[in-house]
């Protein structure tokens, strides 16, 4: 057994062109083209439209190699590409091996008879993606997004990257994933499919179903380890290959579980797989695995049929957000960069990521940071928002293989518990039938741009398209409500399967209800209703909803100079991508907050808006949650620097819903569920424990003058909401006194106060906020800045920043300080910092300083 490592330094050209130039692998092109300066920085600016033409040409990449004496001494020897991105020829010393069409397939070729003595070159043409999926789209026009490049669904590569309402159209091109040369003598490990049986007295048995291909006679024994996480013995068993296959298996007595996180710990064991002739190993594979039993629990009960996963017999409150692809160039992404981002999933208490189908799927680092962080994933397959040539015999046996190809990975994975066929499209076709009769409004608002017999040239064309789409929709209904699913019962048995999401698990029927199924709730952003609209939203799984907001201050300076710092600038504008986008962030925030004069405040009320509107709508589902089984927010990440649904922007910066989430999501949460001046109090307990303590509320002024107060001790069920209060403040409040009264409520566990909220009982806009002056006091101590604030009068959304340490995560952030409480906040010191450094770049901001003075001007920062 011997592999040979082809990553590293290439060189490559655009086809056609002379000059070799040095490339990485894994990359891509516009990663190399950037590193040698040859392209401007995609991300900054408008300059995305100087590197779109990357992906129109075609790209050569060359490495020369000379095989190890241990390689040319194994039997057979294969070349082995983990990820080619997308379209390609592949040629070995002048040699074609393959040409390969699936940015998820890994590709075997084996190369023996081809290897050389000395110098051998291996050598990849890869075609455009755009142009090549533009020539397709010429040959059969399918629906993709209208934010995406033509023809992106005819090719298997993550579908984001053709443009997205999030992303830039920059399809990366290139070797995405290891490259190397494997030998192997006898056998070889073909496949490992490790299981777990769970006793109800508490062993799990582990086994390992093996398929090993051998071409050089019998003895063949394989030989499965399981390691322990505390370091007790490792066990072992082994098992004779017959007819190519074997199936050790080993009890695991007293069985340290997996939880989700917020549940329990996440030990994970050690398997390891081993191929044996004699003493000697011949293959070997090396994974982590957590033990546990996963469920989708679909009862029915008294509001349809329940969605809720459940693990290890307990029915968990999914909490989470969804997962989009980490950079628009994926393989720059760095294991830190990538801890840092699931980190902050469960920093905020997720223990649920989608990764959703319009992007990848994740590379192992991803699954083994979801495993060690107790981050259950739903896993979409990669299609969205599209038609696809499911018809298409070629098309779908290419997906066949990826399909495999990507299950068995990740099937082994504690932390997967759900394989999704694809995003939106069953609903699509519910709902718009694709077909012309929905097109219609979209084509009306174009009348207004283009001329009338354009407009009905294009109606043409599309009735002239209905016949396929007849056949595309039986091809979709065909592929996803029975060849996948049945794929899926051989492959993963073990694994619910969910058609789409949003789908009630019945084809094409109440895609997107209430009574079952998963649902995505868009009202709010895309129907700019008000964030109380949520609150008459009672999914059984609310799989999507979100609203946009800029990223921070510093991820704008980025890509906007100076002269374009405007929310409705030409560049403002390329870095949102939704319809009417900074529009809808500009009208809701209207309702909430006064219109600012500054930019920064722009940015900053975008950020509080969007932190409230998903508060408003998770902590309504929390209180609901006999009924409903989850929310996952759209959406968690960036992958380039833009306005966006995300809550950490694209360098992993907390926005202000990151913060909202590590309180909304806390597991044991206060809510306050306001039909002003009716105030009702309630205690959502998530986490497997009772939970005790008490509730404490004050009615008072902005200056902090008590109205009225109460406090109540608290006994919270585990997995259940409990309403403390229904508390009317109707006979106490004047119109006046309201924008000058809030309700403040603190949840406390003996001395410690476990969180603090305000609820006012106008808007925002309207409350007749003070200068609060806070009182900052600010200690560095053992690697941590320690910030303790006192305000005058309440300071709402307050907001702390570190200049010139933008990437700084406070322990919270965009909180409300009421007058007279004292809060500390703590955030670690940036590297090579004093006490004074902190001092002097701490600056504070609460929504006061918003607000316009009388004579015109804004308040300076402070
Ligand atoms: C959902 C997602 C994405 C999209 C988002 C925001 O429907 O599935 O397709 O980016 O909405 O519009």
């Amino acid at each position: 057994m011997y592999t040979q490592p082809l990553t590293g330094p290439w060189t490559f050209r655009r086809a056609g062109t002379r000059e070799w130039m040095p490339a990485t692998v894994p990359g891509g092109a516009h990663t190399d083209l950037l590193t040698l300066g040859k392209i401007p920085d995609p991300f900054v600016s408008d300059n995305e439209r100087a590197a779109m033409w990357i992906a129109e040409v075609d790209w050569e990449y060359r490495c020369a190699f000379v095989p190890a004496a241990e390689l040319l001494a194994e039997e057979r020897i294969c070349l082995v590409a983990d990820g080619l991105d997308t379209i390609a020829e592949v040629r070995l010393n002048g040699e074609i091996l393959g040409r390969v069409n699936n940015q998820f397939r890994r590709w075997r070729w084996e190369v023996g008879r081809f290897l050389r003595d000395g110098e051998n070159e291996l050598v990849v043409l890869f075609s455009g993606p755009a142009s090549y999926a533009a020539g397709e789209q010429r040959r059969r026009r399918l629906n993709g997004v209208r934010q995406g490049l033509a023809g992106a669904p005819h090719i298997r590569k993550a579908p984001c990257q053709f443009g997205w309402d999030w992303g830039p159209r920059l399809p990366s091109v290139g070797i995405w994933k290891d490259v190397r040369l494997e030998g192997r003598s006898i056998a070889r490990l073909e496949d490992v499919h490790l299981r777990q049986v769970h006793h109800p007295g508490g062993g799990v048995i582990v086994r390992a179903d093996v398929r090993v291909e051998a071409w050089d006679g019998g003895g063949l024994d394989v030989e499965l380890t399981v390691a322990p996480p505390d370091g007790r013995t490792a066990q072992e068993a082994e098992s004779r290959v017959v007819d190519g296959e074997a199936a050790p298996e080993v009890r695991v007595e007293d069985p340290r579980l997996w939880w989700p996180n917020g549940y329990g710990e996440q030990p994970l064991y050690g398997v390891s797989v081993a191929l044996r002739a004699g003493g000697e190993t011949l293959d070997e594979r090396e994974d982590r695995i957590g033990l546990r039993t996963v469920e989708l629990r679909r009862g029915d009960d008294a509001w349809g049929r329940s969605f809720r996963f459940v693990v290890n017999g307990t029915p968990i409150f999914a909490k989470g957000s969804n997962w989009i692809p980490a950079d628009a160039f994926v393989t720059r992404v760095s294991d830190e960069r990538l801890e840092r981002l699931v980190a902050s999933a469960a920093a905020s208490h997720q223990n649920m990521l989608r990764v959703w189908g319009g992007g990848l799927y994740e590379d192992d680092r991803f699954y083994d940071l979801c495993d060690r962080y107790g981050i259950l994933v739903w896993q979409d397959f990669v299609f969205s928002c599209s038609t696809y040539p499911l018809d298409d015999e070629d098309f779908r046996e290419n997906v066949r293989i990826e399909v495999e190809e990507n299950v068995r990975r990740l099937r082994h994975r504690a932390s997967l518990v759900l394989w999704c066929g694809n995003n939106e499209m069953e609903w699509f076709w519910e709902s718009r039938g694709w077909a012309v009769h929905d097109r219609e409004g979209e084509l009306q608002e174009l009348v207004r741009e283009m001329p009338a017999l354009a407009v009905l040239e294009e109606l043409a064309a599309e009735r002239a398209l209905l016949p396929d789409w007849r056949k595309l929709r039986d091809a979709y209904d065909r592929f996803f409500h029975g060849t996948l699913s049945g794929w899926l019962a051989r492959l993963d048995p073990d694994r619910p399967y969910w058609p789409s999401s949003p789908s009630s698990g019945t084809p094409f029927r109440d895609v997107n209800g209430e009574r079952r199924g998963d649902a995505h709730f868009w009202d709010v952003w895309h129907g700019r209703k008000p964030f109380t609209a949520y609150r008459g939203a009672f999914p059984r799984f609310m799989s999507e909803f979100g609203f946009q907001a800029f990223p921070t201050m510093e991820t704008v300076e980025f890509y906007a100079g100076p002269e374009d710092r405007n929310p409705t600038s030409r560049v403002m504008e390329h870095h949102q991508r939704g319809r009417h986008g900074n529009g809808l962030i500009i009208a809701q925030a209207t309702d909430h907050f006064r219109v600012p004069e500054r930019f920064a405040d722009w940015v900053y009320l975008s950020l509080v808006l969007q932190a409230e509107g998903i508060r408003y709508g998770v902590e309504h589902w929390r209180r609901h949650m006999d009924r409903v089984g989850g929310t996952l927010y759209w959406q968690l990440n960036d992958c380039w620097p833009v306005a966006s649904w995300s809550s950490i922007d694209f360098f992993g910066r907390w926005k202000a819903l990151h913060y909202a989430a590590k309180r909304f999501y806390a597991p044991v949460l206060l809510s306050v569920a306001d039909r002003p001046p009716v105030m009702d109090l309630h205690v959502s307990n998530d986490s497997p424990q009772p939970w005790d303590g008490s509730v404490r509320w004050s009615l008072e002024t902005l200056g902090g003058e008590v109205i009225e107060s109460g406090e109540r001790a608290v006994v919270a069920p585990s997995l259940a909401d409990t309403s403390i209060a229904s508390l009317d403040f109707a006979g106490l409040l004047t119109p006046e006194a309201k924008r000058r009264a809030v309700l403040v409520v603190e949840l406390l566990r003996g001395d410690e106060r476990i969180s603090l909220s305000v609820h006012p009982f106008v808007p925002s806009k309207h409350l007749d906020l003070e200068d609060p002056r806070p009182n900052v006091d600010i200690r560095a101590e053992g690697g941590r800045i320690l910030i303790r604030l006192t305000a005058r009068s309440l300071a709402r959304f307050v907001e702390l920043k570190l200049a010139g340490a933008p990437d700084t995560v406070f322990s919270d952030d965009y909180f409300d300080l009421p007058a007279g409480r004292t809060l500390t906040v703590a955030c670690p010191l940036p590297e090579g910092w004093t006490e004074s450094t902190a001092r002097e770049a701490l600056r504070v901001r609460s929504l006061f300083d918003s607000y316009s003075t009388p004579e015109g001007g804004a308040k300076e920062d402070r």
